[in-house]
């Protein structure tokens, strides 16, 4: 494959090319992992366009599917392109995947200004999103100009979403009680903005609630430098009637604008390719591990461990002594 020729049609915009390069950049093999590697590179070199990216995540059945397709045609109906990337914490999760989503999304996936991308199938966590934060980089190359990186809400994929992200979303469904519906703090540390979804029909009246009780919540959070006045913010929407997405798209521009003005935004992406690369490092240890002829010095050694023949200690300092060696 010619990874030069490729990188320019992917610069061009080109959408076949776009999803040959997400590809590539999801396998495993060593030889494709060096291609993309070179491919990333380059597109890095040659691309200054900058898209907007938002991660976006919310707990099974809140609306994703919905709000995704239809924030991304009210997008796309101003002229601007869309492209949606997923990732998904399990292979085997249930509930719709992206993959099984594009149905659902059939109005957004139909249109030329977007493109939709079904996540990896892949168990492991840390290798699903390391690729997608490259998927996200040649998105950007292809001249997108919003990138949606949608997660359901569980384990550590908004940590990883909101790591490759410009804006982190959280969508909510309306509340019965007065509860705040179990979100963590953590989660609502990293969140921009949240938007209480179902905002309509007999739901409207609790959305509100809802919305409010968030609202307070955000206040109490501590405040970040990142942040102009008024924000992170609560609102409501209805992704079915298509309800108060021009005002969320509105904010959103509202803080990418001051961000970039103050330094944050690109701030923030140094920060994040600082996150990404302890993350490759940590991986690449790990994978060490996995591999002879580390593997079964590891095993050989747990076992003396067991029998009391060596400690866990001096027997953990000879395989690290092995890593800085090899
Ligand atoms: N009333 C109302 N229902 C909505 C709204 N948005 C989504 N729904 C409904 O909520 C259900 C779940 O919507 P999805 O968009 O599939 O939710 P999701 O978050 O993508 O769900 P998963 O993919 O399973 O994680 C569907 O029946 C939608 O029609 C809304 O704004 N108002
Ligand atoms: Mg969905």
């Amino acid at each position: 494959m010619d990874i030069a020729q490729l990188g320019d049609r992917v610069l061009a915009g080109e959408r076949r090319a776009l999803a040959r390069a997400i590809t590539l950049v999801e396998s495993s093999r060593a030889d494709h992992r060096a291609q993309a590697a070179q491919l990333i590179l380059d597109l890095s070199r040659k691309n200054d366009a900058q898209a907007i990216r938002i991660g976006l995540s919310g707990t099974p059945g809140v609306g994703k599917s919905t709000f995704i397709e239809s924030f991304g045609m009210m997008l796309t109906a101003q002229g601007l392109r869309v492209a949606v990337l997923a990732v998904d914490p399990s292979s085997t999760r249930s509930g719709g995947s992206i993959l099984g989503d594009k149905t659902r999304m059939e109005r957004l996936s139909r249109d030329p200004n977007a493109f939709i991308r079904p996540s990896p199938s892949q168990s492991h966590l840390g290798g699903v999103a390391r690729r997608t934060r490259e998927a996200v980089a040649l998105c950007e190359a292809a001249g997108f100009d919003v990138v949606l990186i949608e997660t359901v809400g569980v384990g550590q994929s908004e940590t990883v979403v909101a790591e490759m992200s410009d804006l982190f979303i959280l969508l909510l469904a309306p509340a019965g009680g007065d509860e705040l519906q179990g979100v963590k703090r953590g989660i609502m540390e990293m969140a921009d903005i949240i938007l209480v979804n179902k905002a309509d029909g007999d739901l409207k009246s609790a959305a509100m609630r809802t919305c409010a009780d968030y609202a307070g919540a955000l206040r109490l959070l501590r405040k970040r430098p990142q942040d102009p006045e008024g924000y992170p913010r609560a609102m409501t929407v209805s992704a079915l009637e298509e309800n108060g997405l021009d005002k969320a798209w509105e904010d959103m521009q509202a803080l990418v604008t001051w961000r970039r003005e103050m330094g944050h935004f690109a701030g923030r992406r140094a920060e994040q390719a600082q996150y990404w690369f302890g993350e490759e490092v940590r991986h690449g240890l790990l994978a060490q591990l996995e591999r002879e002829p580390l593997k079964g010095m590891m095993q050989a050694l747990g076992a003396r461990v067991a029998k009391g023949e060596v400690t866990p200690t001096i027997a953990a300092d000879e395989i690290m002594a092995l890593l800085g060696r090899s």
